[in-house]
């Protein structure tokens, strides 16, 4: 099952206290406080597992607990610290404070990860606080609590090129043409229920990945059909190729592409403004149809927008297509590097000018709880 969206609690480990013990052996002397720190907790940990796709693994549970650090003992002895619990997720999963709805992390690469909740300290034993007028601390430091808090998952798949279309325009079929992803293909509207993802080997150098989603219809703003749910899943990529089936029984070329423009501007005209091709798509059986197509050629041809005639089951200028997405995503690509280089640049810059934060001193913020006995 396809899960995109998802709200848990998440619940870091509590620092073990600090031991408040003295070494009593019979023949020693001096022996001195020996009390051993506390573990730390464990932390809550989200990271990327690049094989999955989708939240279901997370959706049996709505808390999640990390360990809690044990107590340190006699003997400077260290407790152990908690385990850490860490929560897989597919690349592209944007974590929320649920509350406030703040981004805490944007986890687009295979490799990310992040800490949602910081396991506690663990409290510092008597040993500690020794001073020279303080030769046995009756006290030792409590572990502090983990931290708390609900966070929202959001999954937004990262894709290169997004395929818009109504239902039934050849979408999957295009993709299972183009790359390994073997998607349900029917002469049924919504066939498709969740985004497929497929990765294209445009040459032996480079690859990209499309994301095929579920049909659009008219009114999908206002929750018709499967509604625009799925657009979130292509607001990522850096193209987007608008299908037209020139046989679609229920309207015109002209109003297919209207409609499909209207409803990605009414989502979002962020969506709007990315950058796309046509694809008119069955060329083998829809050849008879090309003089409908001619004043939308003529008005994409005004407009510059880059349109082909293509044929998924006769393949025919499937490579001009997937020639030309190739080139636009590897120019969006070093776009998005250069623009990646110049903000690190800047904020180096920035570091290396600002003015240097004075070093915490060790053990400034302990807080001795007094008597604690063990
Ligand atoms: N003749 C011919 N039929 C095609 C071509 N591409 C797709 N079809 C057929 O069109 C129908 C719909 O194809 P799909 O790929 O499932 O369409 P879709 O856009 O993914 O549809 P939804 O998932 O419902 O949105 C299927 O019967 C396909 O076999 C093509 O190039 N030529
Ligand atoms: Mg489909």
């Amino acid at each position: 099952m396809f899960i995109d969206e998802l709200e848990i609690f998440v619940e870091a480990g509590n620092g073990g206290n600090g031991a408040l013990s003295f070494r009593r052996e019979k023949y020693v002397e001096f022996g001195g406080p020996d009390g051993g720190d506390g573990g730390n907790g464990g932390s809550v940990i989200v990271r990327v597992r690049p094989e999955l796709n989708t939240l279901l693994p997370l959706r049996n549970r709505r808390k999640y607990k990390a360990g809690h650090g044990q107590n340190g003992r006699g003997s400077n002895m260290t407790g152990a610290g908690g385990d850490a619990l860490v929560l897989e997720v597919p690349a592209g999963t944007i974590i929320r404070d649920k509350e406030s709805g703040t981004i805490i992390g944007d986890l687009t690469r295979y490799d990310s990860e992040i800490v949602v909740a910081h396991g506690g300290r663990g409290g510092k034993g008597n040993r500690h606080f020794v001073s020279s007028t303080h030769q046995a601390p009756r006290f030792a430091q409590p572990g502090e609590e983990g931290e708390t808090m609900w966070i929202k998952l959001e999954l937004k798949v990262l894709a290169d090129v997004g395929l818009v279309g109504f239902p039934n325009a050849g979408k999957s079929t295009l993709i299972s043409r183009i790359s390994a992803a073997k998607p349900k293909v029917a002469d049924y509207p919504f066939t498709t229920l969740k985004p497929n993802l497929g990765v294209v080997k445009a040459t032996p150098m480079d690859n990209f990945v499309v994301a095929d989603i579920p049909g659009i219809i008219e009114g999908a703003h206002e929750g018709a059909g499967l509604g625009l749910r799925f657009l979130k899943h292509i607001e990522r990529t850096s193209l987007l190729l608008v299908m037209i089936d020139p046989a679609d029984p229920e309207r015109e070329p002209a109003d297919c592409y209207r409609i499909l423009r209207n409803e990605l501007q009414s989502f979002s005209p962020k969506l709007a403004e990315k950058d796309f091709l046509v694809a008119f798509t069955k060329a083998d059986v829809t050849h008879d149809r090309e003089e409908l197509l001619n004043d939308l050629k003529a008005e994409l041809d005004t407009q510059g927008i880059w349109h082909t005639t293509i044929s998924s089951v006769t393949g025919e200028a499937i490579r001009e297509l997937v020639f030309e997405l190739n080139g636009r995503v590897k120019e969006a690509k070093a776009v998005m590097r250069a623009q990646m280089f110049a903000a690190e640049a800047a904020a180096a810059k920035e570091a290396a000018t600002a003015p240097a934060t004075p070093e915490p001193t060790a053990d400034g913020d302990i807080d001795p709880l007094d008597e604690l006995d063990f």
